[in-house]
């Protein structure tokens, strides 16, 4: 499907070379070296209750690593995908009456335009579920002949066939090491603690003939009242979840791809079975580096759409807030830390642009030599954006000072300095 727009990002002087991130599988930092084609998935939108600043927070922190890669002279493959059709997005058009493909098709638009306001690069290829199911029936299919998958009985209320994965037979798959996919890999959880997580994250580990509680859905069979496609020898239904994105991502990413990123809250089971999926049905990794975004909370709770603690991009738009001013709200913190969204937070982000707003006037060409080594720095430094703001804020109080004693303004310094902020942190002055 199409995605969104963006303006051109600018040149700025110099560039960038390798950076250091998080790795969620090795629980430890890892150099990303120089790589001029590095690639990226990162989980799209489940598209209803579109866009809470949790998914802002976490697709602005993958646009960072876009920005910085691109800053490197890299070519970034950049793919996101969109969930537009699961059980949670059925249930909400059931409850409110409205067709699901409408309620997906409006939330996608919102999300389009919220993206673009935050200023957050498209991926090259925007790939919603729905168009995916004819990629992922053969999958499946070669899945289930292999015996990595298998139809589990219904019980009279269920249909027979719906598809599961074994994720003890993808476990025994031969390989070197550390290719070899196993369960835990990602999570480092133990089964016991799997249980309860995969119940509340769209699992169904009490579902009856089930050869392991933890197997995932890969095909569910069409119900009554449910969308449903062509499965060839699977019957018709619907994919699972898991499947969709490994699928999206084999097919339009090198394998294995460099980073998938997304929300902790996809640690498990999403990541740790798409994983497992792509290994079972290729032999090779899902992804090099795995990273994940800290949990934006709000009213104490983590801001959710089951939840109903929601607050949308698209509301403070219409408010009248600046986009620059929530893109640097969520810059305030770093990505892996989960934080809580409040007016204050919001309030001292929109003080700090109006302090950079005012400053550029004074830029010199050292200013923008200093702020742009500072910014690479930090990026570089697992995309630190608050050591970036920090030195941002150190020339914004210094520009100011000088200020009033300046005789004559350097529109080339401002330029430059207004186009490295928009380049390398996103932020529109
Ligand atoms: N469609 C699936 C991924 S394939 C999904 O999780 N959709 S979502 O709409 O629930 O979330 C979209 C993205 O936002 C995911 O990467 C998720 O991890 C992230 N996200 C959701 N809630 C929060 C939150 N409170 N804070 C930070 N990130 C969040
Ligand atoms: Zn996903």
């Amino acid at each position: 499907m199409i995605a969104w727009n963006s303006t051109p990002v600018p040149d700025v002087a110099g560039s960038q070379s390798g950076i250091e991130l998080f790795d969620t599988v090795q629980g430890r930092m890892v150099d990303l070296p120089a790589n001029p084609a590095p690639s990226l998935y990162v989980c799209g939108i489940t598209p209803y209750d579109a866009t809470h600043l949790g998914h802002a927070s976490t697709y602005v922190a993958f646009d960072l690593l876009n920005r910085t890669w691109r800053d490197s002279g890299s070519t970034v493959s950049y793919v996101q995908n969109v969930t537009d059709v699961d059980d949670p997005l059925l249930e909400r058009a059931t409850a409110t009456g409205v067709d699901w493909r409408q309620l997906a098709e409006q939330q996608i638009q919102l999300f389009r335009t919220d993206m673009e306001a935050l200023n957050v690069l498209p991926p090259e290829n925007y790939i919603g579920a729905v168009e995916s199911v004819g990629w992922i029936v053969p999958v499946v299919e070669a899945l289930v002949q292999r015996g990595l998958a298998y139809a589990v009985d219904g019980d009279g209320a269920e249909p027979n066939g719906d598809i599961y994965f074994s994720l003890d037979a993808a476990a025994a798959l031969p390989g070197p090491d550390p290719d070899r996919w196993f369960l835990g890999q990602l999570s480092h959880l133990s089964e016991e603690q799997m249980l309860p997580l995969s119940a509340e994250r769209g699992g169904d580990p009490e579902r009856p003939g089930k050869r392991n509680r933890l197997d995932p859905l890969l095909w569910r069979r069409a119900r009554d009242g449910e969308p449903e496609w062509d499965g060839g020898i699977l019957g018709s239904g619907r994919p699972g979840w898991h499947i969709e994105c490994t699928v999206i991502a084999q097919r339009f990413l090198p394998s294995p791809f460099t980073v998938q990123g997304g929300g902790s809250d996809l640690v498990f089971p999403h990541h740790e079975m798409s994983a497992g999926h792509a290994w079972a049905s290729s032999g090779r990794p899902l992804a090099r580096h795995y990273a994940h975004t800290g949990m934006v909370r709000y009213d104490g709770g983590k801001m959710s759409k089951s939840q109903g603690n929601l607050v949308l991009v698209s509301t403070l738009l219409r408010e009248g807030v600046d986009p620059a001013a929530i893109r640097l709200a969520i810059l305030g913190f770093h990505y892996r830390t989960d934080w809580s969204w409040t007016d204050a937070v919001l309030q001292e982000a929109i003080t700090r642009l109006e302090r950079w707003r005012s400053a550029v006037a004074a830029a010199t060409p050292t200013d923008v030599k200093e702020v742009v080594m500072d910014i690479r720095d930090a990026m570089a430094a697992d995309l630190d954006a608050p050591a970036a703001l920090a030195a941002v804020d150190g020339w914004a109080v210094r520009a100011g000072l000088r200020a009033d004693r300046m005789e004559t303004a350097d529109p080339e310094a401002q330029g430059q300095l207004v186009a490295a902020l928009d380049a390398l942190l996103g932020i529109k002055l």
